[in-house]
């Protein structure tokens, strides 16, 4: 048997940092990762055949847990036929129904390879639409790893931004803003300051990349007359709330109907997919209808679309959703409760099968009250949960996730598990 530290030695002489994403090598917790031998319901084994309960789930995917029979089996069958044509087939036209089912803002969608693509994507057809350059997103939200997107805040709220990541170029970064979330006042000095030059406004409706930072009861409703007002188009990022804090994601959930939306994770059922759509006017930008240019050899990909459908599917006719909210909710408030009896100062909150829990006094409103949450507490909770079966986020600023196979027995020890580790995080 080869150790996960066998392997992440091996990993790292051909890979950068021995993962293909950075979050998985640990750096925000320390320590070095697990190795996954396999999966199944809401457990992960790692190669030296240590069981986790998982609160991962892939960063959000797996709502019906890992390897569930009627996914493998759909892509085993659709494996059969062939992996991948470079032609239409009848699945992208069914999941772009089903998508259209769940999200009817989405008038027409086009299928892409990840969260990344797919707001990359939505943000060329916006600025396209609008015939604007200027895009406006918040801080602590994440959209992918776009040039556009790797943007810190300038010096001042309506300074244009400065590049957060080497390699991207600094007149690139300058047509992005950024503002904090939920402040509706610093969305109305960004349109004041830049009027009639804002293409969109991107956000994740639900911060899941910060941490789990719920929107403000006014935000999302003003940020919509605000950028109606202002001719941009408004983009709800869902790759992460979508089918999580809702069935249809948080438009649903809140009743605003964005105009253009971005979806991934869980309409793969863990399988590479994206998806970006919105109103048909805008839509219509897109090649090959429109001169809006974007395109992808796997898009719509056979395997994928199998098993997004099965996953849909599943999720339309049995509608977990209530006993996922119950669940999600029962295990934050056990965690919160934990954090109490020990005297640990803690915030958290779950909308769906999303959560999160800082170890901070609160309220968390956006991603500057995140940053004062204990980070080192939370790293040896972390690695204390870990060494008691259960693998929460590896970062402070992540959100966590449930499946329909966390059943009440699971979230129950799951808060027990948490109790000790966090008994034995504060020495
Ligand atoms: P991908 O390109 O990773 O499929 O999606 C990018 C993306 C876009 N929008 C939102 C709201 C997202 O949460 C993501 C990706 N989420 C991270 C989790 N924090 C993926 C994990 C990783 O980077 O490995």
């Amino acid at each position: 048997m080869t150790s996960s530290a066998a392997w992440f030695r091996r990993a790292a002489e051909v890979t950068p940092g021995g993962v293909n994403s950075p979050v998985r090598a640990f750096r925000a917790v320390g320590g070095e990762p697990f190795f996954v031998e396999r999966a199944r319901g809401c457990r992960l084994w790692d190669v030296e055949g240590r069981e986790y309960i998982d609160y991962v789930l892939s960063w959000g995917p797996l709502i019906l847990g890992h390897a569930h029979p009627a996914v493998v089996e759909a892509v085993r069958e659709a494996a059969a036929r062939g992996t991948s044509y470079g032609a239409p087939t009848p699945a992208e036209v069914e999941l772009a129904e089903q998508v259209r089912e769940f999200f009817p803002s989405m008038e027409l969608l086009r299928f892409v390879n990840s969260g990344t693509e797919a707001t990359m994507s939505a943000v060329r057809v916006a600025r396209a639409h609008t015939g604007r350059d200027l895009l406006l997103k918040f801080e602590g939200c994440y959209h992918g790893h776009g040039d556009s997107f790797l943007v810190r805040a300038g010096s001042g709220v309506a300074t244009l931004g400065l590049p957060n990541s080497p390699g991207v170029p600094a007149a690139l970064s300058r047509l992005t803003l950024t503002a904090p979330f939920n402040d509706v006042e610093a969305v109305r000095e960004i349109f004041c300051a830049h009027a009639g030059r804002i293409a969109a406004v991107i956000l994740e409706p639900v911060v899941g990349n910060a941490g789990f930072i719920e929107p403000a009861e006014v935000f999302l409703p003003e940020l919509r007359r605000i950028t109606e007002e202002g001719g941009a188009l408004l983009i709800f990022d869902e790759v992460m709330t979508g089918f999580r804090v809702a069935p249809g994601g948080a438009q649903e959930r809140f009743g605003i109907r964005p105009d253009l939306t971005t979806l991934g994770k869980v309409i793969g059922g863990g399988l590479p997919v994206g998806a970006y759509g919105g109103r048909r006017e805008i839509m219509e930008q897109v090649a090959p209808v429109g001169p809006v240019y974007q395109a992808g050899t796997l898009s719509g990909n056979p395997l994928a679309m199998a098993a997004g459908l099965a996953q849909l599917r599943m999720l339309r006719e049995d509608n977990p959703y209530p006993a996922l909210e119950r669940r999600t909710r029962r295990l934050v408030e056990g965690l919160l409760a934990n954090a109490a009896e020990l005297g640990v100062p803690a915030y958290g909150g779950s909308l769906g099968s999303m959560w999160g829990v800082f170890f901070a006094p609160g309220p968390v409103r956006c991603f500057a009250d995140a940053r004062e949450c204990d980070v080192e507490l939370f790293r040896r909770f972390f690695h204390q949960s870990l060494d008691r079966g259960v693998f929460f986020a590896p970062s402070a600023f992540e959100a966590g996730f449930l499946s329909t196979e966390h059943d009440d027995d699971v979230i129950e020890d799951t808060i027990q598990r948490a109790r000790e580790s966090l008994r034995a995080a504060l020495g």
